[in-house]
């Protein structure tokens, strides 16, 4: 019988955290998105598809499936001791345990699903996470507002043709496939390399009118050497083909989100480790994303990602 790593397994030895407690947490996650894909396998049998009639922090429509994908991971984490506080794209504040820095080590920030407007047309959809380390000093919300830099585990879990899950802890990138026949996310790929530099370029070009200096004759430039424009509208999606295939996506800043539309902590962040650690970059157009220093949870941030050669060329466009 073919021997198979669980992300549990694949933890023990990658991880510099106390392994066992690391590994409890990231069953909360592994628990509450093998019951988020469940339901999304399910949505067009059991009206769960659609608005849930009521507005996010962000002002968006959240959808029946945001409001269970947040409960679901909620309630599997906050019965992980190690876990001091929880943010949620979903959520205005943290969620915050009365728990010992010795007990309590961990931060977690998530985006329970991103790319939800696309749930209702059956277009793939994602879980974004971030873990930071508890600060020894300070309030929770100062270890709650860390640069990405000091995260200790990033990952996303892909809902697609197939269930995937991605992370890093800064000791490479690795891939799990949710294997349905025994309910455990099984090592699929090690040591990822996202390709020095690919086909493709990722961007809503629909605000290309209002975008900086440089940015339209860098998406000129790429498309007259070639590139194919691929845009799915769902973050994790765009990232994970980016990640395979090499290329870049782009969020650029514009008229309507001067400040960029994603947010910092539970969507630029985690996806720009995984980048960094599988060879790629990341720029808010004005400096590599993971040194920027968070003032609030709910931030926004310009977020261009991709392969060295076509992020190294953006840097030179914009002159960042
Ligand atoms: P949420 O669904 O988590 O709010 O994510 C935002 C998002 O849907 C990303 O997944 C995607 O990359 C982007 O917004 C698409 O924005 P736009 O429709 O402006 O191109």
């Amino acid at each position: 019988m073919a021997k198979i790593t669980t992300v549990q397994g694949h933890i023990q030895g990658n991880i510099s955290e106390a392994s066992g407690t690391f590994g409890w947490l990231m069953s909360g996650i592994t628990l509450a998105t093998k019951m988020i894909e469940a339901k999304i396998r399910h949505a067009g049998l059991s009206d769960t598809y659609g608005a849930y009639g009521a507005e996010n922090v962000q002002g968006e429509q959240q959808q029946k499936l945001d409001v269970f994908a947040n409960q679901a991971l909620i309630d599997c984490l906050e019965r992980r001791d190690s876990v001091a506080a929880l943010v949620s794209e979903e959520d205005e504040r943290p969620v915050m345990f009365d728990r010992s820095l010795d007990t309590g080590k961990y931060i977690i920030v998530f985006d329970p699903l991103d790319g939800s407007s696309n749930i209702d047309v059956n277009v793939n959809v994602g879980t974004i996470f971030s873990v930071h380390k508890r600060m020894t000093w300070g309030s929770l919300e100062e270890s709650v507002l860390q640069p990405g830099t000091r995260q200790v585990c990033a990952g996303y879990v892909l809902y697609g043709p197939s269930t995937v899950l991605v992370y890093t802890t800064g000791q490479g990138v690795h891939s799990f496939t949710l294997d349905q026949t025994i309910g455990a996310f099984v090592l699929s790929q090690e040591h990822m390399k996202m390709p020095e530099k690919g086909n493709y370029y990722s961007v809503n070009e629909s605000s290309v009118a209002s975008w900086p200096p440089g940015y339209e004759s860098y998406i000129a430039g790429l498309r007259h050497q070639g590139y194919s424009a691929r845009y799915i509208g769902s973050l994790v999606a765009d990232f994970h083909r980016t990640l395979l295939k090499g290329g870049v996506f782009l969020y650029p800043p514009n008229k309507q989100k001067a400040g960029g539309k994603l947010r910092l902590l539970y969507e630029a962040n985690p996806l720009a480790m995984i980048a960094e650690q599988a060879g790629g970059m990341a720029s808010s157009g004005t400096g590599r994303i993971l040194e920027i220093q968070p003032r609030e949870i709910h931030q926004r941030t310009p977020f261009m990602v991709g392969s060295k050669v076509e992020m190294e060329a953006f840097e030179r466009a914009v002159g960042a």
